[in-house]
């Protein structure tokens, strides 16, 4: 057996939010980004995951210089504070370029406006000595079937994804997938759609997939079977661990909370990879209820690393060779029975 690894978690400020839903305004008071910094080593994370205008606040208004100007300034407060820039994502869904996406946007204006952010978004990361960026494909899909010429938008996202590789020759590029919201149907729904971007790229080992559990159950899929797709081709760079209960919008959960069993999995299915021995992080990508009062609010962050680190107890508590022999034996009546007991503590 191989070393137990030793985890690293990492999350976004937008973690650490104030409460909006689409029906209701803010509840708890604002945090500021800065001051969330100095809470992370506390809560036990060292890794820092960001959107390029959490490091750069305004970035469309702002020249190069500046850009990199306020991203040094971040850079040494993450040293300041012993932390790790993980990998920055750029915003494609806020701006009024976006609202019919970027890269696969009818419109010439806004898919330019896409690539000049990605460029933006790139220069942070090596500013702030990131490795990666992180593309959320939020709004590059369709309302309507009609809409869009399918088939060109993919030839459009590869575009996109070698332009990255070319731009910057070192950059990784991890791409997060989710089937549905905001868009009726998005065009990387899973991580096979992600990998086989990354294959049919001009360089496959920069082009990896960072899985959310709440986006794979929404494509009606296991995550624990998408993670073991992505680290078959060794191509899982992170992971959003969270939850969903069943198929409605993106919950973010806390890890572990609406089915036990399958956390357990995605946790077995990482150890049993050795996930995190090349120092990739656990991320939590979860949200507090809005009924939570206080500011700020961490509580599900700490909670959700809690509970995934009960379940890596569980998992290497695990009787494995009685699993061997169940699996050996084809009785899956009985290992069925062997893990809901051992979850139970029984
Ligand atoms: C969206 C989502 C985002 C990305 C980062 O559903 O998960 O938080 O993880 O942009
Ligand atoms: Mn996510």
């Amino acid at each position: 057996m191989s070393t137990p690894v030793e985890y690293r978690f990492s999350f976004g400020p937008w973690n650490i939010s104030e409460g909006a839903d689409p029906f209701g305004p803010d509840v708890r008071q604002p945090f500021p980004h800065e001051e969330k910094f100095g809470l992370y080593r506390g809560l036990g994370f060292e890794g820092i995951q960001f959107h390029d205008d959490d490091v750069v606040p305004g970035l469309d208004d702002l020249n190069p210089a500046q850009i990199l100007k306020q991203s040094a300034v971040v850079k040494t407060i993450l040293s300041n504070q012993g932390l790790t820039p993980e990998f920055v994502a750029p915003r494609l869904w806020f701006a009024p370029q976006t609202v019919d996406g970027g890269y696969t946007s009818n419109r010439a204006a806004d898919r330019a406006y896409a690539w000049d952010r990605t460029q933006k978004c790139i220069d942070i990361a090596r500013a702030v000595g990131a490795k990666a960026i992180v593309l959320w494909l939020a709004r590059e899909g369709s309302y309507i079937r009609e809409a869009k010429d399918a088939r060109l938008a993919y030839q459009r996202l590869l575009d996109t994804v070698n332009a990255i590789l070319a731009y910057d020759p070192e950059i990784e590029l991890w791409i997060e997938p989710k089937p549905n919201e905001p868009t009726d149907q998005a065009y990387v729904p899973t991580i096979g759609h992600a990998i086989a971007l990354a294959y049919a790229s001009t360089d496959p080992t920069r082009v990896k997939g960072l899985i959310e559990t709440a986006h794979a159950l929404l494509a009606g899929l296991d995550p624990s079977d998408e993670m073991a797709f992505a680290l078959a081709h060794d191509k899982l760079a992170s992971v959003h661990l969270n939850d969903q209960n069943g198929l409605k919008f993106d919950q973010d959960k806390n890890f572990g909370s609406a089915n036990l069993r399958a956390a357990f999995n995605q946790v077995r299915v990482l150890e049993e990879a050795g996930y995190g021995s090349r120092g990739e992080f656990i991320g939590l990508d979860v949200k507090t209820m809005r009924t939570q009062a206080g500011s700020p609010v961490t509580a599900h962050l700490t909670n959700s690393r809690e509970i995934f680190l009960w379940l890596v107890a569980k998992y290497r508590s695990l009787d494995h060779a009685a699993v061997a022999a169940l699996r050996e034996a084809r009785d899956y009546e009985a290992l069925e029975l062997h893990i809901i007991r051992h979850l139970l503590g029984i």
